[in-house]
């Protein structure tokens, strides 16, 4: 099933989710529609908190919308980041019509578990790094504007608030 997705300034998306502590036929379908909706939308990852569940779950596709083949279902996902900072365009599903370069560490060394609860381990660069330190991000309430300089959040909260405004 297609899960909205909450529109920052939203509270819900500032909060810390909790660990995930038995993965559940519900917790189950809630992967499976949080992966439908995260290609319903042409995302390569989506978070849980943004479908309004504070838990630490994370879907991550960076294969693209053509391929859909690299899917990655992460539960409790913990990040050991390492190598140069780097900066990398970023948008995100519950910040609509903004991009901005974000500073992200080269290399990640992901650790989770699976639905079935057993350990997941992968070393992930690239497109995949920015991806798992971006949901990573939204479990502990955290955006990709919460990275970018005072100056163009103040630009970016006056827009959102006109925008409020003019409805
Ligand atoms: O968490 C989200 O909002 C999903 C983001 C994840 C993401 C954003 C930027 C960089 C890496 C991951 C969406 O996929 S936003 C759409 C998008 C798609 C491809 C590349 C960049 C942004
Ligand atoms: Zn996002």
């Amino acid at each position: 099933m297609l899960l909205p997705i909450l529109q920052y300034p939203d509270p819900r998306l500032l909060q810390k989710a909790e660990p995930v502590t038995e993965v559940t036929p519900e917790i189950r379908e809630l992967a499976a529609d949080m992966v439908e909706t995260m290609y319903a939308r042409d995302g390569i990852g989506l978070a849980a908190p943004q479908v309004g569940v504070p838990l630490r779950l994370v879907v991550i596709d960076i294969s693209g919308p053509d391929a859909r083949e690299d899917l990655r279902i992460l539960v409790n996902p913990r990040l050991t980041l390492s190598g140069a900072s780097q900066e990398c365009e970023e948008g995100c599903l519950s910040v609509n019509s903004y991009r901005a370069k974000v500073e992200r560490r080269e290399f990640a060394r992901v650790e989770a578990q699976d639905l079935d609860g057993n350990m997941l381990s992968f070393d992930a660069d690239g497109l995949l790094a920015v991806c798992a330190q971006h949901e990573c991000d939204h479990l502990d309430g955290v955006l990709f504007i919460d990275h970018i300089s005072r100056l163009k959040r103040q630009m970016l909260d006056r827009k959102l608030n006109k925008k409020a405004s003019a409805k």
